[in-house]
């Protein structure tokens, strides 16, 4: 006797009459007696996400070319089925053929693709069948619905609910691109740790480690010490040494780089750090470095409170950094929490500092494991 199993289907269409093809395929779905329809989520207008080699060379990659495309209307379903994993596929095939679908063709525009997201906690990798789909953690559009019909759903490889899986992405959703270099970055407040967990992803990574250049910025001592006139220098430094690390062409293809820090920090260090004669001239010459450097294809955002980073400031000892003040930290934080609050260039893993306590293998191993996915060296 074969069991019901609760699986989940991607709908979306971007041609002819999208709703109605939409429910006309559930409709045909549930009426053979070996499927049932149990829920369906909002169906929602979305941009043609389109494949990498569309999205223009700009090292930022931050917003895909207009696509000749008509928008999707993306949206899930919730099912119980008796069949096997194939069985349903060649059940979806059939399907979406009967409803006017063309040729199989990654990218292309449908009258109706019905994806397989999920089948229980099954996993599964064959040709032409990978479940859970390998993409569902990189679009919003999937994890909205799949949110909507059950946010505590845990993913069966990243062994996370969706609505965790949804909130790194912020609404935004994101292709794989083996042909770019693969930028993992650490981010987060003076102190919280983001040297040491770089490191550590390097090593399990088996990638090039870039530092902050803090030891070597000749100025920074200075500024730290007080000397104001001076921070507009020491930002030049981090500016030049950052688009020399990460500078488009600086990174290899296709290959993971890691960084403990995001260029865009440079932003706050400026707007706490330098007088409103520096900032102004800051902002003119910062633009043109942003864009030349790579957008990380993920960041992990370490949090702590600034309490517990002054502490470890203390502990770890880097001279110059002795004098800092709990409120700068405190303003430090709150700059960050807002720049990631609307960070939408790349999907964000929050991580509390506190559970890299002595980096235990089973805790690294899972943040490596949620690192991974969202880069194109595979998991
Ligand atoms: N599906 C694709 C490619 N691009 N873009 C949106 N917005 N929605 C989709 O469902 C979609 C896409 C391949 O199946
Ligand atoms: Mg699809
Ligand atoms: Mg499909």
């Amino acid at each position: 006797m074969t069991e019901w199993v609760t699986a989940y289907i991607g709908l979306g269409s971007n041609l002819g009459d999208r709703a109605r093809t939409i429910r006309e395929a559930l409709t045909r779905l549930g009426g053979s007696g070996s499927i049932e329809v149990t829920r369906v989520s909002d169906l929602q207008e979305t941009a043609p996400l389109t494949g990498p080699r569309e999205q223009g060379a700009g090292g930022r990659g931050k917003t895909p070319a207009p696509a000749a495309q008509p928008n999707y209307l993306n949206g899930v379903a919730e099912i119980r089925t008796m069949l096997a994993p194939q069985e349903l596929l060649e059940r979806f095939k059939a399907t979406e053929a009967a409803l006017g679908r063309g040729p199989h063709a990654k990218w292309t525009a449908r009258t109706i693709d019905l994806d397989l997201l999920l089948y229980g906690e099954r996993i599964i990798r064959e040709t032409g069948l990978v479940v859970p789909h390998p993409d569902i953690h990189l679009r919003s559009f999937v994890l909205d619905g799949l949110c909507q019909l059950n946010p505590h759903l845990v993913h069966p490889l990243l062994r996370e609910p969706a609505s965790e899986l949804q909130r790194r992405l912020a609404g935004g959703s994101f292709v794989l691109d083996p042909e770019t270099p693969q930028l993992v970055s650490v981010a987060g407040i003076i102190g919280v740790g983001k040297t040491t967990l770089a490191r550590k992803l390097g090593e399990v990574l088996g990638a090039p480690v870039l530092f902050e250049p803090y030891d070597t910025n000749p100025f920074l001592p200075e500024v730290y010490a007080g000397k104001s006139e001076l921070a507009l220098d020491s930002q030049l430094y981090f500016l030049v040494h950052r688009a020399r690390q990460i500078g488009w062409d600086a990174l290899a293809r296709g290959r993971v780089a890691v960084t403990d820090y995001v260029f865009d920090q440079e932003m706050i260090y400026a707007r706490r750090l330098l007088n409103p004669t520096q900032l102004e001239l800051h902002e003119k010459i910062y633009q043109p470095f942003a864009e030349r450097v790579t957008t990380p294809k993920v960041v992990v955002y370490l949090e702590d409170s600034p309490a517990s980073c002054l502490q470890r400031i203390h502990r770890r000892s880097r001279p110059y950094e002795q004098e800092i003040a709990l409120t700068f930290l405190e303003a430090m934080d709150s700059d960050y929490r807002q720049m990631f609050a609307g960070w939408k260039a790349s999907p964000v893993i929050r991580v509390p500092a506190s559970r890299l306590t002595g980096y235990a293998d089973a805790v690294v191993e899972h943040l490596v494991l949620q690192v991974r996915a969202y880069t194109a060296v595979g998991s």
